[in-house]
């Protein structure tokens, strides 16, 4: 058993409660903008996560549960936000909910057609299977959200990195706004 805090969605720190800090240094190839992401500090932390994960990575019928903190920030006007990914097994599905703040789920099928959730404090949302998925933090505070997925799901990162999304969630007037990628 572990404990989450509802407030802030953080999970009581146990040896099944994995924790990891993605920085802005391990993201470069994710914003559009290089030079913008190069003037900033590499150091900076983008995002946390927690995973409580009380079965073994690929076990067949378990579930994983985790929380995400997304920080406030822009690299040119694309805002922070999650690597993301597809899941291994592609047919498997996910389901987020939001603890505070405000930001974007951004879905993208296998055909690359791209759109996004708004996500605030109270919205739950299904990832549906085949579909790639990262979380954008469109507000001016941090984004929390609780997550929970299947253990043999895995994450394919390999995808994005090389294709990304067929959109980004961009700051247009003040407005975060879908806008299709350059090919
Ligand atoms: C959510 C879940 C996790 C994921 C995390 C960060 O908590 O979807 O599986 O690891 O967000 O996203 P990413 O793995 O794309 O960096
Ligand atoms: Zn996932």
């Amino acid at each position: 058993m572990v404990r989450i805090d509802w407030t802030s969605g953080l999970l009581q720190p146990s040896k099944e409660v994995h924790e990891s800090v993605k920085k802005l240094g391990q993201l470069e190839g994710i914003f559009e903008n290089a030079a913008a992401l190069k003037a900033l500090d590499p150091r900076t932390a983008v995002y946390r996560v927690q995973a409580w994960c009380p079965v073994p990575e690929g076990t067949e019928g378990g579930l994983f549960w985790g929380t995400t903190v997304v920080e406030p920030g822009r690299v040119d006007s694309e805002y922070f936000m999650t690597h993301g990914h597809f899941h291994l097994k592609r047919d498997r599905t996910e389901c987020y909910a939001t603890v505070e703040g405000e930001g974007a789920l951004i879905l993208m099928n296998e055909t690359r057609t791209t759109w996004m959730e708004p996500m605030s404090p109270g919205s739950v949302h299904l990832v549906p299977p085949h579909v790639a998925h990262r979380v954008a933090n469109t507000g001016s505070n941090a984004l929390r959200f609780v997550a929970c997925w299947p253990s043999d799901a895995g994450h394919d990162y390999e995808s994005i990195r090389k294709h990304g999304f067929g959109a980004r969630v961009v700051c247009v007037d003040g407005k975060a706004t879908l806008v299709r990628s350059a090919v």
